[in-house]
């Protein structure tokens, strides 16, 4: 006989456990909220995550292509217009393009995608694919480690500025945008996967689903600290050059 499923309490409350795996406690993100990191491991970071940045909205599209109700798509629209901006608010992506130069960085090098990892990237196209091929609702619920990022952006607001002082002050807009913004897809995102996972099995798929997602977050910290840690970036052994893909999408 299958186990009962959770209450909508007690499946909140299992969701919420995950954030013990948030990579916030990721040692890059602990060194970078610690002070330590060097101008050009903040620049890594930045760059690599502009990747992230760029393909959340092409994430949150296919959700919207495979989702076939309206009120739905209406409240999931937002997520599109805070980062590609619209008219007299120009987005998130151009806010990440703003940090990228507050820490140094030139619109055109992050644009041009040369610095992302092949880690990075792996893990970013792992997370769109996973959107276009799953439900809309299953792909809605892995948004969910964001039950843990407004406590992730006000971390850096909190340190980065008395530890980074040649970071310019106007970089920092991004992560104040997500305070609320992050808390209005949380609310969404959580009103849907509540309503949808009725038995213990699909709730039990959709914590796995939650962990793939922490995995894409955690995995994107891997492979920065491989580089700018550790100084093995890939092909390190027979080049220091940038050798990798910059993308293969047709
Ligand atoms: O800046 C972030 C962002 O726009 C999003 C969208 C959301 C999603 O749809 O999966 N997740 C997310 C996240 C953002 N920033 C990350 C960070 O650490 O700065 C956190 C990340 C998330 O928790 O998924």
């Amino acid at each position: 006989m299958g186990q009962t499923a959770m209450s909508p309490a007690e499946f909140e409350q299992a969701l919420r456990a995950k954030g013990a795996y948030y990579h916030i406690h990721h040692p890059f993100h602990q060194a970078m909220y610690a002070g330590t990191c060097s101008r050009e491991q903040i620049q890594g970071w930045v760059a690599n995550r502009f990747y992230y940045q760029l393909n959340i909205p092409l994430k949150d599209a296919a959700i919207m292509a495979n989702c076939p109700d309206r009120d739905t798509r209406r409240e999931w629209l937002q997520r599109i217009l805070d980062h590609d901006g619209k008219q007299g608010d120009e987005g998130g992506i151009e806010a990440w393009l703003r940090l990228g130069e507050a820490v140094g960085l030139q619109r055109e090098q992050i644009l041009s995608q040369e610095l992302v990892l092949p880690g990075v990237r792996f893990a970013v196209d792992a997370y769109v694919n996973f959107a276009r091929r799953a439900s809309w609702q299953e792909a809605a619920s892995s948004s969910l480690t964001e039950l843990f990022a407004p406590q992730i952006h006000q971390s850096r607001l909190d340190s980065w500025p008395a530890h980074y002082p040649w970071i310019e002050a106007d970089g920092y807009a991004y992560f104040r945008s997500r305070l609320t913004q992050a808390r209005r897809d949380v609310e969404h995102g959580l009103r849907i996967t509540l309503a949808h996972y009725n038995t213990y099995a699909a709730q039990q798929r959709m914590l796995e689903i939650l962990q793939f997602k922490l995995d894409v977050l955690w995995s994107m910290l891997d492979a920065m600290s491989m580089a700018y840690e550790l100084n093995r970036a890939p092909y390190h052994s027979v080049t220091s050059e940038r050798v990798w893909h910059r993308g293969i999408a047709p």
